[in-house]
């Protein structure tokens, strides 16, 4: 797959989200995410209660060139495979926000 999270913005509002989770857990210095990082960040993700294993296993499924860390754009691919039923979500709660807000205006 060859496409990027900048590639994105602007079609797809929730991938801008999707991206932006991506700088959450990520190493600040090294700009990809590492089994250090994610150790220290897994408080965002809510899964403190993963092992090491755990977390090892979750890089090694989203990293797909095998150098050991995740970059943004396996980040992106990961959460896209991993969540089509949060995109459908999004994309439903995204309708009902947009329902919701003209709703009001004809009040
Ligand atoms: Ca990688």
């Amino acid at each position: 797959m060859f496409f990027s999270c900048s590639d994105m913005l602007g079609e797809e509002e929730f991938m801008v989200e999707l991206c932006n989770g991506f700088r959450l857990l990520a190493d600040a210095e090294k700009g990809v995410i590492t089994l250090e990082s994610l150790k220290r960040n897994s408080g965002v993700l809510g899964i403190e209660a993963m092992n090491e294993d755990q977390l090892q296993a979750m890089i090694a499924a989203a990293d797909l060139n095998g150098d050991g860390v995740v970059d943004e754009n396996e980040f992106c691919v990961m959460m896209v495979r991993l969540s089509p039923s949060f995109i459908t979500e999004a994309q439903q709660w995204l309708e009902k926000a947009l329902i919701h807000e003209l709703q009001s205006c004809e009040q």
